[in-house]
């Protein structure tokens, strides 16, 4: 077993994974930059070392420095977390080679599924559904690319390989539009990945966006566990994330289970992992998948009774799976927040020092969260300082936990979003449960 693991992250995850290393009776070192002395994992870990000044580059993106700490304290494995150096194929092969087990897929999974691409072509080959498109790059020829946007027909998006998660995409809605829409595109592309190559997809015009979680080991034992409903979002920042996702049958989460846990076995997948889909009359739609821990796995966690961070160590340190897929079912309805530290009405970052915080409780309530009394947000990471989960036996009942324990939290000294997140919960819309990705933007008055 894994007797020290060294912690490549920040805030919430950070003390999350913390956590789960100390129940396994796992020592931890913390990392952190010049600005994160305070964090309170750093505190709780067993050591730390500082790894270089407040911007992220230089510090939790620093990839030596962090190979050096892991060098210097003896850990025997790495936890990227989520964001900075977490889905970085490089990252991930550097910690390999230099003898310690990176928690997480295998360095070449994650360049598979980093470009989109090719991941939308090992899916295919793995009989998940995708959104209809080029199959590849769209060709070099402008009246190829013409008859195929045709052929697939209008809206159409182009989107970079290289991308993901929002960056370099474009809807091309009419045949005048397309080859400066691709130029563009390519050209953005190549500016920020370096890499111009762009494929061509039917637009799904109001889809949800649903994802389902995976766990694989190292001996071709692959689970789902269930599926979850992000498509409260607001400039693809997830804002509310719930599990399971309202309205979708046992039979279409089994038949989507079975097709993405033999994917698992096909591509040779190890850890845990997401795969994204649009869900649109019906239908799941393939558009990417992550190869990390989400920020959003506790839902998934408080419906199947899984603790996602215990068992990413585990199979990372070459147990097998005990649990089979006949154990999984999920038990009510979970609801997650992200708690930012931003303004409520213009969304920007609000850092600065909390002079008082008073977390929620009871029963069914989880707060995932670093902050406390007199900590300083500090202004160069991302804005979310924790989130608030709830499990109720339904829906309904989680809304109004939810509710309740929003206004329960106080966190004062900086803005947060909680007056937004009661207003989502009042929603009429999010109570009918199954809005589209676009909801939120609209209710905002944004679009
Ligand atoms: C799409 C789409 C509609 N049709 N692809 C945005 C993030 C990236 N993961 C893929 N995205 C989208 N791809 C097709 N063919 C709409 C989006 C999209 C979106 C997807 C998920 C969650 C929020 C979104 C917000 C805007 C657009």
């Amino acid at each position: 077993m894994l007797k020290k693991i060294l912690i490549a992250n920040r805030g919430e995850i950070a003390l999350r994974i913390l956590r789960a290393c100390r129940e396994m009776g796992i020592k931890t070192v913390a990392v952190h930059s010049t600005a994160d002395r305070d964090l309170k994992h750093v505190r709780l870990a067993d050591e730390s070392v500082c790894i270089g000044p407040p911007r992220s580059v230089d510090s939790y993106l620093n990839i030596p420095a962090i190979i050096s700490a892991a060098e210097v304290t003896g850990a025997d494995a790495i936890h990227p977390g989520y964001g900075f150096l977490s889905e970085n194929a490089d990252f991930a092969e550097r910690v390999e080679s230099s003898g310690f087990v990176f928690i997480g897929p295998r360095a070449e999974t994650i360049r598979l599924m980093g470009d989109k691409i090719s991941a939308k072509e090992a899916m295919l080959k793995a009989n998940v559904p995708c959104v209809p498109g080029s199959e590849g790059a769209v060709p070099d020829d402008p009246d190829a690319c013409l008859a195929m946007a045709k052929k697939i027909g209008y809206p159409i998006i182009i989107k970079a390989t290289g991308g993901g998660g929002g960056r370099g995409m474009r809807v091309v809605y009419k045949a005048e539009e397309l080859l400066r829409s691709i130029e563009m595109t390519r050209s953005e592309a190549k500016a920020a990945f370096n890499n111009d190559v762009v494929y061509m997809e039917k637009y799904l015009v109001t889809p949800r966006h649903i994802e389902f979680q995976v766990l694989a080991d190292q001996h071709g034992n692959a689970l789902h566990l269930c599926e979850r409903d992000c498509s409260m979002q607001r400039r693809h920042q997830k804002v509310v994330e719930e599990a399971p996702a309202p309205g979708i049958t046992a039979e279409e989460r089994a038949r989507m289970g079975a097709i993405l846990t033999a994917a698992c076995r096909e591509i040779g997948y190890r850890g845990a992992g997401t795969f994204e889909f649009l869900y649109e009359n019906g239908e799941f739609y393939f558009i990417e998948m992550n190869t990390r821990l989400q920020v959003e796995h506790p839902v998934t966690e408080l419906i199947t009774g899984v603790d996602l961070v215990k068992l990413q160590i585990l199979v990372a340190a070459g147990e097998a799976l005990t649990l089979k897929q006949s154990d999984i079912r999920p038990h009510g309805h979970a609801i997650e927040c992200r708690i930012n530290a931003e303004d409520p009405d213009t969304f920007a970052p609000s850092p600065g020092k909390i002079t008082r915080y008073h977390a929620p409780g009871g029963l069914g309530v989880r707060v995932d969260s670093h902050i406390y009394t007199d900590y300083t947000v500090p202004p160069y990471y991302d804005s979310m300082i924790g989130k608030l989960i709830v499990h109720a036996e339904n829906r309904e009942v989680a809304i109004a936990r939810m509710h309740g324990a929003l206004s329960e939290l106080a966190i004062d000294g900086i803005k947060t979003n909680i007056p937004l997140q009661r207003r989502i919960m009042e929603d009429p819309h999010f109570q009918a449960g199954g809005a589209d990705i676009h909801y939120l933007e609209k209710k905002l008055g944004l679009k």
